[in-house]
């Protein structure tokens, strides 16, 4: 047996999804360990059979595993990310810590600046990340969204979903970006996923908008996700995490997400290894349902 098993193809050629992984976790502030997860992840899917949790067979997705690029120089990372992108069809980005995002998100806006399409972030994690500098550091894992920013995504087509864990300098920046669309875990609560989405669905329906959604896997509740370097408490639950991708990944132009922050030497039993792989199989069903798969 192999990885992925009946979805993994062997040529390029035949493929309609791409995935590949960037082992890093240097740039982690608090548990380290998300250098492992894309080659659990991978071990994982060993196990897995194609199909997703109702059944259906998700063998039209034709998988194509384009490895690791190492993440210890982000310009030649995202040089690697920009090539990457450039296959033809979803792509996935396994980490490494969330620090792996400036790279995949920088790359991504590149692609969309070739192809003329508006680049949008989609930030599904418990904190906002958007620290200028954070440990003395402008490359931290809580510095994506500020360098996506500073790298030229406009305030307006970057949505952050589920946060509900803050650094100080976080809320000064977001009084300094008042159009960026912020959606805290408690917020998401109160409107319910299925209104999120429609005004999300509203939001970004224009195919003009490409959109970039990262995961970062502390989003969900720690009692579903407890292998994970930052857990934060009052989290999203499985089915609402799934829900929003998926329901996103439906309607929307999204060519790209990221799954970052599984760590699994911190996890107990691969439970969060195990949910961010059966996320990445509803994903591949929802893929086919929606005829979004050449
Ligand atoms: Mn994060």
């Amino acid at each position: 047996m192999k990885e992925f098993r009946d979805l993994l193809v062997e040529r390029k050629e035949d493929a309609n999804a791409f995935i590949c992984g960037i082992p890093f976790d240097k740039n982690a502030s608090v548990g380290k360990g998300a250098s492992e997860a894309p080659r659990v992840l991978r071990e994982l899917s060993y196990d897995l059979p194609a199909l997703d949790m109702q059944g259906n067979l998700l063998t039209d997705v034709k998988l194509y595993d384009c490895g690791d690029f190492s993440g210890e120089d982000f310009s030649k990372t995202q040089k690697d990310l920009e090539n990457f992108l450039n296959n033809d069809g979803f792509h996935i980005i396994l980490g490494g810590d969330h620090s792996v995002a400036i790279p995949s998100e920088r790359a991504f806006f590149e692609n969309c600046k070739r192809k003329g399409t508006t680049p949008v972030i989609i930030h599904m994690d418990a904190h906002p990340d958007i620290c200028d500098v954070y440990d003395g550091s402008k490359f931290s894992h809580a510095c994506p969204i500020f360098r996506a920013l500073e790298y030229g995504f406009e305030d307006g087509n970057v949505t952050l979903l589920g946060i509900r864990g803050f650094e100080a300098q976080e809320i000064e920046t977001f009084k300094k970006h008042p159009q960026l669309d912020v959606y805290k875990t408690i917020d998401i609560k109160k409107l319910g996923v299925e209104n999120l989405l429609k005004v999300l669905i509203a939001k970004y329906k224009d195919p003009k908008y490409e959109i970039y959604f990262s995961y970062d896997i502390d989003a969900n509740d720690p009692a579903y996700a407890p292998g994970t370097g930052t857990p934060e408490a009052f989290g999203l639950t499985n089915f609402e995490t799934v829900t929003i991708l998926t329901g996103l990944i439906a309607t929307l132009n999204v060519t790209c997400m990221d799954l970052v922050e599984i760590a699994p030497p911190l996890d107990v039993n691969n439970i969060t290894s195990w949910l961010g792989l059966k996320t990445l199989y509803e994903v591949f069903h929802i893929l086919i349902v929606n005829k979004k798969l050449k």
